[in-house]
């Protein structure tokens, strides 16, 4: 697969805005893909926040293993760093994360306290594009406030929401990787859906992901698609997920574009199996 290039203006400006507003912030809440830990986590956060109270939320857990994302979350309290497992679109997420961000604004709250003060907490929520960050924000408001969608780059600048009386939260943009060399990691944001297709070659990143699924998953794989087996040559793979779909062109042969937007669609979607792409002890 050629190089992915994928750092447009808009990232630059979304980098500054979120310096700007840092000095009004008591924790910065990062929102990752439980999926792939690794690489949905934006090294250039580490520079950007340095010195600010920081959690990490493993959102989209209910599409994950659950097993890998527990040893991720004990791989990143080994790192001095509090996390947790959560789903956006679940009943738990604002009991966790509240509690969380709570933790982390303790000593803020308690020195404002002494002086007699009831302190606001403010949270900048952020991430790469499309790991729930605006989803995570509207269940914690309890209402749709932030704007949502099952593509990147839905939300385009910040926004305040305001949780309780101590607690607000702001919503941002998401913000990719500034370069990411690294081609499996990068491979793995594509399947995720952070990166926009339209600048993929979608059937050559549906093949990638299937070739995956089919060493990691096979039986669900061929549960979901009945004519793909774990002995399915690579060349014949989208054909049968056509085979599986009807996926038939008018002049004879096979659709595999549309089979490969289903199949990323579905993956994406949880449709064909729970799967984490990255292991904590593969960490470099
Ligand atoms: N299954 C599942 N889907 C989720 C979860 N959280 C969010 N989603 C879905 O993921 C997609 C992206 O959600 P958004 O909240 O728009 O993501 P975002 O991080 O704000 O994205 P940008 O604004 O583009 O950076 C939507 O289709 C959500 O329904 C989750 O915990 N589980
Ligand atoms: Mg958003």
């Amino acid at each position: 697969m050629p190089a992915i290039n994928w750092y447009p203006g808009h990232m630059a400006k979304t980098r500054r805005m979120l310096a700007e507003n840092l000095k009004m912030i008591d924790v910065v809440v990062e929102v990752i893909d439980a999926r792939a830990p690794l690489a949905s986590r934006n090294p250039d956060f580490d520079d950007l926040f340095s010195g600010k109270a920081r959690v990490v939320l493993l959102n989209k857990s209910d599409l994950a293993d659950g097993n890998a994302t527990k040893r991720w979350i004990s791989s990143f309290n080994r790192s001095g760093i509090e996390a947790a497992g959560v789903s956006a679109t679940g009943g738990s997420a604002k009991k966790t994360a509240t509690a969380l961000i709570e933790q982390a604004a303790k000593p803020r709250v308690a020195a404002m306290k002494a002086k007699g003060v009831n302190k606001v907490v403010r949270c900048m929520i952020v991430g790469i594009p499309n790991v729930g960050k605006s989803t995570l924000i509207n269940r914690m408001a309890g209402e749709t406030r932030a704007e949502v969608g099952d593509k990147p780059g839905v939300t385009r600048g910040k926004q305040w929401v305001r949780i309780s009386p101590y607690l607000e939260l702001m919503d941002t943009p998401g913000m990719l990787w500034p370069k990411l060399e690294d081609q499996t990691l990068a491979k793995h944001l594509a399947f995720l859906g952070s990166i926009k297709d339209e600048i993929m070659d979608t059937e050559e990143l549906a093949l990638e992901l299937l070739l995956l699924l089919q060493s990691g998953v096979p039986a669900q794989l061929s549960e979901r698609y009945g004519k793909l087996t774990a002995d399915t040559p690579e060349e014949a793979l989208l054909e049968a997920v056509c085979r599986s779909r009807g996926f038939l062109l008018r002049g004879g042969g096979f659709d595999t574009e549309r089979a490969a937007h289903v199949v990323l669609d579905e993956f994406r979607a949880g449709k064909i199996a729970r799967i984490t792409l990255e292991q904590p002890e593969a960490r470099v």
